[in-house]
């Protein structure tokens, strides 16, 4: 069995060096891309053995080196993985939210509330425009939805130890006729996050946390106001906190907001956030770009404290639509030395604020 090179008709596209499509496009969907054999014969599928042989020889049949297939891929509905995402991102603009915590903090609910409730019609002034992961999205609601007759709602546990993205299309009431901002809500399994408290090479595996748009770190209210975990859970967030700083996977841009989860678990509230809160600003103020604070009861047990679905929740996605003002690029004004030569007569002197 000989090995298939990656191979595109148009010259300037590195395919065949890092694998990645000059236009940010799927290879199975550029229509430029193909495979071809070290003697540089074109070759439509990579062979796995024997069987697959056979089946190739009938695709070199259907399919000549030049014809362009028109089919056209659509989205599966699945949730966007590190290594499908840029042939979307590729192409349009989007904002990434990562959202971390433990075990059962509640990330995937608070993701699965924010589809639920736009069902529902708009979410205040906020429009569903659409999604390509509605699959991922009802995937992991469906328990949820199933119980629905029982007092203790559920999400179905996240089992992905890789970020996971779920997309989201919004638009603002009012401003129907301008481009909808996209969200990639990034999902993965808590246990990871646990994980990269204790190892240096597991938290640098998030790495790519340093481009988010906004991060949002949970905290479980329910362990939050049990007198034994309590203690544990401050120690938890902190730890995590200090060792993303430590492995620049927080950096000085990083827009963090701690968010306590499970509201409607948590007598107190107030007391206990206020001493969670006052001890993570005075550790990390001024160690990440900006650091904000919130409570949310995703799915709240029915009628409980007359706390209601999703309570919190709206100001934390129209925040994630604003722009995020750390990251914007900054430039540094530079001063062109000038001389009394005659030949400076003909550059131009930048002109400064109040020159
Ligand atoms: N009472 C209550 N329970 C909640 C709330 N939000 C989430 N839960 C419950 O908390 C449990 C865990 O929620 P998940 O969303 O699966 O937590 P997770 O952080 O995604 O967990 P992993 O994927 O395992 O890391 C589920 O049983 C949820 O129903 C809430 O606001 N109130
Ligand atoms: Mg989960």
């Amino acid at each position: 069995m000989s090995e298939s090179l990656k191979a595109c008709k148009q010259k300037e596209c590195n395919v065949s060096v890092d694998g990645v499509c000059m236009e940010a496009i799927k290879l199975d969907d550029c229509p430029h891309f193909y495979f071809r054999l070290p003697s540089g014969e074109a070759k439509f599928e990579i062979q796995e053995d024997e069987e697959d042989q056979e089946d190739e020889e009938e695709t070199k049949d259907e399919v000549a080196p030049n014809k362009h297939d028109d089919s056209m891929s659509l989205y599966s509905g699945e949730p966007f993985t590190i290594e499908n995402l840029t042939s979307f991102t590729g192409g349009t603009a989007c904002k990434s939210i990562y959202i971390l915590g433990g075990p059962e903090c509640g990330k995937t609910t608070l993701i699965v509330t924010i589809y639920d409730l736009l069902q529902q019609g708009p979410f205040n002034d906020i429009l569903f425009a659409g999604s390509h992961t509605l699959v991922g999205a009802e995937r992991r609601s469906h328990l949820s939805h199933e119980i629905s007759g029982s007092l203790d709602p559920d999400t179905e546990r996240t089992f992905t130890r890789q970020f996971e993205f779920l997309h989201l299309s919004l638009k603002l009431k009012g401003s129907e006729n301008h481009p909808a901002t996209n969200l990639l809500l990034s999902d993965i399994n808590g246990e990871k996050i646990r994980d990269s408290m204790n190892t240096n090479a597991t938290m640098s595996e998030l790495e790519r946390i340093k481009y988010a748009h906004r991060v949002v770190y949970i905290v479980d209210g329910e362990l939050l106001g049990d007198v034994r975990q309590s203690l544990i859970v401050h120690y938890d967030v902190k730890l995590f906190i200090k060792r993303a700083i430590d492995c620049k996977v927080f950096v000085p841009t990083t827009d963090l907001k701690i968010v306590i989860s499970k509201a409607d678990k948590l007598n107190d509230i107030d007391v206990h956030a206020k001493k969670l809160f006052d001890m993570l600003e005075k550790a990390f103020k001024d160690k990440v770009g900006k650091l904000s604070f919130s409570c949310i009861a995703a799915r709240p047990i029915p009628n409980k404290l007359g706390i209601k679905m999703g309570e919190g929740v709206y100001d934390l996605v129209k925040d994630w639509m604003q722009d995020n003002l750390l990251a914007a690029p900054k430039y540094e004004r530079i001063r062109i030395k000038t001389s009394n030569r005659s030949f400076n007569r003909f550059t131009t002197k930048p002109r400064l604020n109040g020159e």
